[in-house]
């Protein structure tokens, strides 16, 4: 197995790309796919300041490193969601890959700071994990980014991560989720941007580049995954993927190029009309957002304690 571009020894094949590589040039190549990714679709523009949403897995930890690598301005924030030890340990992998390279991480602790966790908001809501999470990261990268004067904000979902949700979002046409399944989401009415720069990179590739450039990050699945419908779409995708190299590419990429624009009228929240919050100042279409109603929702629970599994 021979590096496509040097001929020398190769460390990992990407069978996408029908092609192998030398440490050095996969990394060029990871370096090169974000470049393309950000100019392709006009993710960062020069002197921006970018805030990386970081968990402390490979793909956050990847994002960022790439992003410092291209000379962006870069900074990180980790959220403590209070998933039991899976929480602490994967905030110190943020922690030390901040404190090795002399980088800005901030830091928000959802039980200090907002009087629940996710596991609480969880049984409160009685809903699965992941909604009242994923609600509350996006209201607290927002809300990090306007109070420390952010223009974008990175997330480190790759191909992988893309082409999952694509898959979900089809198999139930929900036309109003396809039209905003962009890799740029613009920024407006007191949103930041937010941005995708590792879609051109699959998750076998971010998990060599980390551990090529000597990044540490949480191997361990969040222990509230399950039961999350992407595991099994990225399943599925993997068994097709297995067969025909390159179908997760052309699934997403053929997505956004020839057919997300039909949705774009689907979008409803473009339409409705944004108000601050009444208690946090958030941009919102009703009196008070939904991070506050969680909030409240929340509060009046006793904490879940959660047995750690591995
Ligand atoms: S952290 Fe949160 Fe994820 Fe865990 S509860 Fe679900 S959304 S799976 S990326
Ligand atoms: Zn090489
Ligand atoms: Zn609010």
């Amino acid at each position: 197995m021979k590096c496509r571009v040097c001929r020398e020894p190769a460390v990992i094949d990407v069978r996408r790309q029908n092609a192998n590589y030398c440490r050095d040039h996969f990394l060029r190549m990871c370096r090169d796919q974000v470049a393309k990714a950000i100019a392709e679709f006009d993710m960062l523009r020069p002197g921006e300041r970018v805030l990386v949403a970081v968990s402390g897995g490979k793909d956050s930890l990847a994002c960022w490193h790439l992003l410092r690598e291209l000379g962006y301005e870069a900074d990180g924030f980790v959220i403590g969601l209070g998933i039991g030890e899976y929480s602490d340990e994967s905030t110190q992998y943020a922690r030390d890959f901040a404190e090795q390279r002399g980088l800005t991480l901030h830091y928000c602790n959802l039980r200090e700071e907002h009087g629940f966790d996710v596991p609480t908001a969880a049984k409160a809501t009685r809903r699965v994990p992941c909604s009242a999470c994923g609600l509350s990261k996006r209201h607290l990268f927002d809300a990090a980014a306007r109070e420390h004067g952010y223009d974008v904000v990175a997330t480190g979902h790759n191909l992988d991560d893309e082409a999952a949700v694509l898959f979900g979002n089809v198999l139930r046409w929900q036309t109003d989720y396809l039209g905003r399944q962009l890799p740029v989401l613009p920024g407006e009415n007191g949103f930041p941007r937010k941005v995708k720069p590792l879609v051109r990179l699959g998750e076998r590739e971010t998990a060599a580049y980390c551990v090529l450039t000597g990044i540490d990050y949480i191997v361990e699945e969040c222990p509230m995954a399950e039961g999350n419908k992407h595991l099994g779409y990225k399943a599925a995708l993997n068994e097709i993927e297995l067969e025909s190299p390159g179908s997760k590419h052309d699934f997403y990429f053929g997505f956004l190029k020839r057919a997300s624009a039909r949705f774009a009228s689907d979008v409803e929240s473009q339409h409705r009309e944004l108000s601050a919050c009444t208690r946090c100042g958030a941009p919102t279409p009703e009196d008070v957002c939904a991070f506050c109603k969680l909030v409240e929702r929340s509060r009046g629970h006793e904490p879940v304690t959660l047995r750690a599994r591995r």
